[in-house]
């Protein structure tokens, strides 16, 4: 085993965090099926928010719309955080601005890549995927009962499957030098802690929203997208109060996206480059 590959010090991270803060309880795992499914099962027995998962491997790391996430050990970063927020389901897509402005920051901060954020839930470091985000939720009646954010960071993988190399990067590989995982890990759980308790406390997402407008990938770039079947292209104009996406579609009409996935249109300088 190579040094980049060396394995989470489990005392080490336990011994960084503090009662009352996101983290503990901490349930640490050398291999697990997913974190999130994992997560969901603490919260369904009444874990408390702040209830962190983090595993060294995923052996079925899940993406969304049953993609899978592939999770090697030794390379990356793989967790879950259980929240409670006092939410309306419809409210939900805000927690996947405020981690993917929690994650993008603590890259930029540790590596000083420029990490940005392409919508809804990737983050990228000059258009490939270096992390990504899965926010699942049990709602009951009106409100959310528990929301579990998975989040996963490439770190210092220095080679990806074949499937995904062409799109995946790591922070190895971007910056040319191996990473801290736990300085990162660290970072991201006391922005999502720091940037979820002043947005409750005000109820105001404007300030989390502006971050991730400055930092995205999105914003300004001619995307296409699906819908019912049918595919679309569009210039992508702005992020919505509610975390959505704001698009001109060529054919004319501006309409909001809820949810779902774009694919960013090359820009003209780099087609022409490959040609
Ligand atoms: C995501 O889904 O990007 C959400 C990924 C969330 C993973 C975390 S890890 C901890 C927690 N526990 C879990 O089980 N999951 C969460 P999506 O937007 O659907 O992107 C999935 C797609 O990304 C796949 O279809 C691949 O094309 C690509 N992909 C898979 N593994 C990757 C990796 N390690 N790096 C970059 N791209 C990857």
């Amino acid at each position: 085993m190579t040094e980049v590959t060396a394995l989470f010090f489990e005392g080490e991270l336990r011994a960084l965090l503090q009662p009352g803060h996101f983290g503990i309880p901490l349930h640490f795992f050398r291999t697990i099926d997913s974190t999130n499914d994992f997560a969901k099962k603490i919260a369904g027995r009444g874990g408390p928010e702040g209830t962190l998962v983090v595993s060294e491997e995923q052996t079925a790391g899940r993406g969304r719309m049953g993609r899978s996430w592939i999770s090697p050990p030794g390379t990356g970063i793989w967790m879950s955080l259980l929240l409670r927020p006092p939410f309306l389901p419809s409210q939900a897509p805000l927690i996947t601005s405020l981690a993917a402005v929690a994650v993008a920051g603590s890259i930029r901060r540790v590596t000083g890549l420029p990490a940005g954020i392409k919508w809804p839930n990737d983050i990228i470091i000059n258009d490939k995927k270096v992390g990504g985000i899965l926010i699942e939720l049990s709602a009951g009646e009106r409100f959310v009962k528990y929301l579990i954010v998975g989040i996963g960071i490439n770190v210092n993988t220095e080679d990806f499957p074949e499937e995904i190399r062409e799109h995946a990067t790591s922070l190895r590989i971007s910056s040319g030098r191996k990473i801290s995982r736990m300085e990162i890990l660290i970072s991201v759980l006391r922005e999502l802690e720091r940037l979820y308790s002043a947005a409750l406390l005000s109820f105001d997402f404007k300030p989390i929203l502006e971050t991730y407008r400055s930092w995205s990938a999105t914003i300004g770039r001619r995307i296409t997208a699906t819908r019912s079947g049918r595919e679309f292209s569009a210039l992508a104009l702005d992020i919505t109060p509610n975390g959505g996406l704001l698009i001109e579609k060529d054919t004319g009409g501006i309409e909001e996206i809820i949810s779902g996935e774009v694919q960013l249109i090359r820009p003209a300088e780099s087609v022409s480059e490959l040609q």
